[in-house]
């Protein structure tokens, strides 16, 4: 056989690198149409999964949320009262109750996304009980200087008692549902001391029944009205509608409330 020609060889050679380049091209164009979506999404976007339950705490499901960041930064550079400067209970209670946002389409999102994976959405205890184990899902984070928060921040950075009674409470107002932020002298057995505390009231129009520690169910009664509020505690997974988060009834003092609206 005849030993291909040097030109022919070179050709060979040329024609190889070309291939080389074109597939390195082809691969820095694909990794570019990954990449650069990917990094513009998440530069534009907020993104949280949360994972709670359903049927009173018997399923689990998750929900991912996705909202604009520009959403974040527009609640993120509003005024953020401080509550720490007042001593009257109420007051402090109106100062967390104006961070709630029913009205914000982010929240009304959550919360129908929520509802949605309710086994029996008709059921407003079952509703009230997945809306809440979805707030204690966002998990409690203590602060060094407390401050309260707006809802979508609490939902990307966590918070506190009042950060995610104000979160609940949005929520729950969101679907048309009544709430009231409470403020609470919580006493400690072991520590033999009252600390303050945040949760919510929740209006029903029958008595919840759900929890592991009915009967009773526990609610709170506003001067304004006849509706019964029923205690929501909104720091860890697993408490439920009308449960009172105390070991004894005398250890939960409520000395502060606000209507969210
Ligand atoms: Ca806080």
């Amino acid at each position: 056989m005849e030993e291909p020609s040097v030109s022919m060889r070179k050709e060979k050679k040329h024609v190889s690198k070309k291939k080389v380049k074109i597939i390195v091209i082809a691969a820095c164009i694909i990794v570019a149409a990954i990449v650069i979506p990917v990094t513009v999404f998440f530069t534009t976007n907020c993104y949280r999964t949360i994972n709670y339950y359903v049927s009173h705490g018997h399923i689990s499901k998750s929900y991912t949320c996705i909202f604009p960041r520009s959403t974040y930064n527009y609640y993120a550079n509003q005024p953020h009262p401080r509550h720490d400067l007042y001593s009257d209970w109420d007051d402090i209670a109106l100062t967390f109750a104006s961070y709630c946002t029913p009205d914000e389409n982010e929240i009304l999102k959550i919360a129908q996304a929520v509802k949605s994976q309710c086994i029996n959405q008709s059921n407003d205890e079952e509703v009230i009980n997945a809306l809440l184990s979805f707030t204690q899902g966002i998990t409690y984070k203590s602060e060094i200087v407390d401050r309260a928060q707006y809802p979508l921040e609490t939902l990307m950075d966590k918070g506190d008692c009042e950060d995610l009674s104000i979160f609940f409470g949005s929520i729950v107002e969101s679907l048309g549902y009544e709430a009231v932020i409470l403020c609470v002298l919580v006493y400690d057995p072991l520590e033999a001391e009252w600390f303050g505390h945040a949760c919510v009231g929740v209006h029903l129009n029958s008595t919840p029944s759900q929890h592991p520690d009915y009967p009773p169910s526990t609610y709170f009664d506003a001067a304004e009205d006849t509706n019964q509020y029923w205690l929501c505690e909104t720091t860890d997974q697993g408490w439920m509608v009308g449960q009172l988060p105390a070991s004894d009834p005398s250890y939960f003092n409520i000395v502060g409330y606000a209507f969210v609206n």
